[in-house]
């Protein structure tokens, strides 16, 4: 391979940039020009390619190989065969034909969540999923990991949930108009590294920057006063009691006649069915700024006088996901979006409610206003589905009825698991019940590049290539570059592109046609692009040709600026009704309440949360651990890159925790620490910080999960990943969504001597008899 050094352009998740290569792997990484804040995540990309943690070739599972398909509670500790390409392909076109014969295409999990990489034809999940159609469909899941209680609920409240991220009020806007920026969950600039798809420009910082430099005013409501870079006002409830301060807040603005009786009019309805539960008539209990206090630990005079603040100036009510990422997360967006109603200024330039400023660099930046290249998923008639984060409950549960909007519905009987670019073993909850649910099925398939948690429980592990090894586009709907991904290096060893592999099964299924269209993956991308150039040109809007494209590099489209969330449908609520059954904002809706759960009723209300410190369960997990993104790598990637190792105490994952609490348990900065509670316990190198509740931990999710003893699924991670001590429940009956955010814990310093990382080795791998 010598030492080619050349710059090739690439997109990430994380931003765009040009590779400089040798050997074989990326060197160095230089980020692209018009990026004013690039993203140190950037920083893991050299050296992955050919990290030893790559999956060099095929390989299957020796239980499954010499047993055959059935139930093993072995995944994650055997070892594995290596087999050839074509060995592989026929054991997996195999396993797909007898478990669709014989249990029909219902037992194909194929929801296979996950990130996976930028790019729009090589997007794993896209792959995955329109080769299953085409072999008859599967069980598919809906929902995210990020927005899984937003999206059911927000679409009964405003009647869509991805508008309120992809046409949210501009940061232009807020820079020049807000005068008081209120962050639930600040704005937390590292996670606006990341955006789907990729991101060309990172412009929160400066954003923020500009708002405080026209004497804008923040304040930032957060267990850690990280959330929030630059100056602000720290306001620092107790995790979990987001609502009961917004409900404190609202009361104040009832109680001193401060609302927007004519908005809510207007605009909303429902509001006095809720004003009737926050005045205490309904259950007992007003929701006063000095309840509110007592619930979050806040001083009754700070709720009640950002109250009145809140109602003098032009203020922005935001919410991160993170709020919604919990028991009962749907209340915290619909409480924030009905504070801002009762303020009264949604609609107005600055004004109003913004969900996910500081989630993603997505919200705030200017959106394309017309679809973008995709790759056509085709059909599934399967119409089996899960809300996402129900994974281990369905394996584990076949036949088990369970609650989901509305719908009663029943989990089906899973055979076999499909993945491609995602890890499980990163973003579920409780991975001690996830290996038990992961024991189940009779085959589990694994596509990845790294020898992930994931892929060591597979049976069949397909080694996939990394976007750096391939062509493709690259594009996503709030940023407006459509980009040339330029291969920076060879393919590594004998990895192959998920197209190819899925090509090859499909021939020997018979659905080559199908799933091909008689294109390579080259030719996919021409036509990927003339059609989507095609449907520009019927707008008469200019494209270059694909190959000028293509040597360019990039192609600048245009973007809707300066934008206001909701705009249109305060200008004209009746020509530009929300998609709700009133036609407005839901403060009740109906059709929740009508859902009867004991969870999730018809207005916001606050929920005692178990998981929080002033409840019993914390007598005996006293600290509240947030298990909150990565600061130095996107979710489980690259986490043996530079940056994210740069980061780990002893090779363990940082936890951050507020010094009186290590004083009292002889912790020292530094110091190897071991966090537990019943469900599990993991190792995490001690960081202390005093820009926490003392009483807050904080462990980002992301340090692969690494057992001590791989063959017991209750072993003790040795790396520091969250999720073996989170729980596995869902928000409420109404969204089932992802609680992974919060769970209590206590921790002691760690004495005995310290088990070696061996997260990213790869599992034994013994070379099979078989050959090409
Ligand atoms: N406790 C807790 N847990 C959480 C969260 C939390 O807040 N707290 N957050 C949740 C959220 S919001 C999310 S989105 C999830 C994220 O969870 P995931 O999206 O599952 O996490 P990633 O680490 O991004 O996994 C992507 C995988 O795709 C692989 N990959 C990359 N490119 C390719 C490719 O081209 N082909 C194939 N086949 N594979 C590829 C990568 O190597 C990696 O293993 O985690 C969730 N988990
Ligand atoms: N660098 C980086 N950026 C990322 C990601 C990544 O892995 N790495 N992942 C991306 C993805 S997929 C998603 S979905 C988004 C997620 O975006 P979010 O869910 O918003 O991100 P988190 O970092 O989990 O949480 C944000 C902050 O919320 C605060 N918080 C937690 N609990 C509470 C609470 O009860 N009350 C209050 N007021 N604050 C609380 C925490 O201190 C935390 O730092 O991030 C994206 N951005
Ligand atoms: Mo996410």
């Amino acid at each position: 391979m010598g030492s080619d050094v050349r710059a090739a352009q690439h997109m990430a998740h994380w931003g765009m940039f040009r590779a400089s290569v040798s050997g074989g792997d990326v060197t160095e990484v230089h980020p692209d020009a018009g990026d004013e804040n690039p993203s140190q995540v950037l920083g893991n990309v050299p050296g992955s390619v050919r990290h030893r943690s790559r999956i060099a070739g095929p390989a299957v599972r020796r239980g499954w190989l010499e047993n055959g398909p059935g139930p093993s509670d072995r995944r994650g500790s055997d070892e594995f065969v290596a087999v050839s390409w074509d060995e592989l392909t026929s054991l997996l076109a195999t396993e797909l034909r007898r478990v669709v014969d014989r249990y029909g295409n219902e037992a194909i999990y194929g929801g296979s969540y996950g990130w996976a990489s930028a790019g729009r034809f090589h997007h794993a999940q896209s792959q995955v999923h329109r080769f299953l159609n085409c072999l008859g469909g599967y069980t598919r899941s809906v929902n995210s990991y990020s927005t899984g209680a937003t999206s059911v609920v927000m679409p009964h409240v405003v009647g869509a949930h991805w508008k309120l991220f992809s046409r949210s009020t501009s940061w232009d806007v807020i820079a020049e108009n807000t005068d008081l920026l209120v962050a639930f969950g600040g704005v937390p600039v590292k996670n606006t590294s990341i955006n789907h798809g990729g991101t060309s420009n990172h412009p929160t910082e400066g954003a923020l920057a500009a708002l405080r430099a026209r004497g804008g005013r923040i304040v930032t409501i957060s267990p850690l006063r990280d959330d929030m870079t630059g100056e602000a006002t720290w306001i620092a409830p107790i995790p979990g009691s987001d609502v009961a301060v917004m409900l404190g807040l609202a009361h104040v603005l009832v109680t001193e006649n401060l609302h927007d009786t004519a908005f809510l009019d207007k605009y909303c309805t429902g509001y006095d069915t809720f004003e009737r539960y926050l005045l205490g008539h309904t259950d007992g209990t007003p929701k006063t700024a000095a309840w509110a206090a007592q619930m979050s630990g806040l001083a009754e005079d700070t709720i009640a006088e950002l109250a009145r603040e809140m109602a003098s100036r032009r203020t922005l009510v935001t919410v991160t996901w993170s709020l919604q990422r919990v028991k009962s997360g749907e209340q915290a967006p619909w409480m924030g979006l009905t504070l801002a109603s009762m303020l009264g200024q949604i609609g107005i330039p600055g004004g109003g409610f913004g969900h996910g400023y500081g989630s993603m660099n997505e919200p705030g930046l200017a959106p394309v206003p017309y679809p973008l290249p995709t790759l056509p998923q085709g059909h599934n008639p399967v119409t089996t589905f899960i809300p996402v984060a129900a994974i281990s409950d369905m394996l584990l549960n076949p036949g088990a009825e369970f609650d989901y909007n509305g719908d009663r519905m029943v989990y089906p009987d899973i055979r076999l698991v499909h993945w491609a670019g995602g890890n499980p073993f990163h973003h579920h909850q409780d991975l001690g019940r996830l290996r038990r649910a992961f024991a189940r099925p009779d085959t589990v398939v694994v596509h990845d590049p790294y020898w992930t948690p994931m892929a060591k429980h597979a049976d069949i592990v397909v080694p996939s290539t990394t976007s750096l090894e391939r062509s493709d586009i690259s594009c996503t709907r709030n940023d407006p570059l459509l980009v040339a991904m330029h291969p920076a290096v060879p393919r590594f060893a004998n990895s192959r592109d998920d197209y190819d592999t899925f090509a090859a099964v499909a021939e020997k299924l018979g659905i080559a046609q199908e799933f091909t269209e008689g294109r390579t993956s080259d030719e996919w991308l021409r036509h990927l692009y003339r059609q989507w150039q095609g449907f520009l040109e019927s707008s008469s809007v200019a494209t270059p040709a694909f190959d000028d494209f293509w040597h360019d590099g990039s192609f600048r489209m245009a973007t809707e600026d300066g934008l206001t969330l909701l705009e249109d449908y305060r200008r004209d609520p009746v020509a530009a009704p929300l998609r709700t059954p009133s036609g407005r904002i839901e403060i009740f809706s109906d059709v929740v309440d009508g859902y009867g759960y004991d969870d999730c009723a018809g207005h916001p209300t606050w929920y005692e949360p178990e998981e929080w410190l002033r409840g019993a369960r914390a007598e005996t997990f006293p600290l509240h651990l947030i298990a909150n993104q990565p600061r130095t790598r996107l979710h489980s990637q690259l986490d043996h890159g530079a940056t994210s190792q740069a980061s780990k105490i002893q090779g363990r994952e940082p936890i951050r925790l507020h010094p009186t609490a290590a004083t009292a348990r002889g912790i020292a900065d530094g110091d190897v620490v071991r966090v537990f509670n019943d469900r599990g316990s993991c190792l995490a190198g001690a960081v202390l910080d005093d820009g926490m509740l003392d009483r807050v931990v904080q462990l980002s999710t992301g340090a692969w999960y690494d057992p001590e003893d791989p063959s017991d699924v209750g072993s003790m991670c040795k790396h520091g990943n969250p999720n073996v001590l989170t729980a596995d429940v869902g928000a409420s009956s109404l969204s089932q969504g992802c609680t992974g955010q919060h769970v209590l814990v206590q921790i002691e310093r760690y004495d005995g001597e310290l088990p070696p990382i061996t997260a990213f080795d790869p599992p034994t791998l013994v070379t099979g008899t078989r050959s090409e």
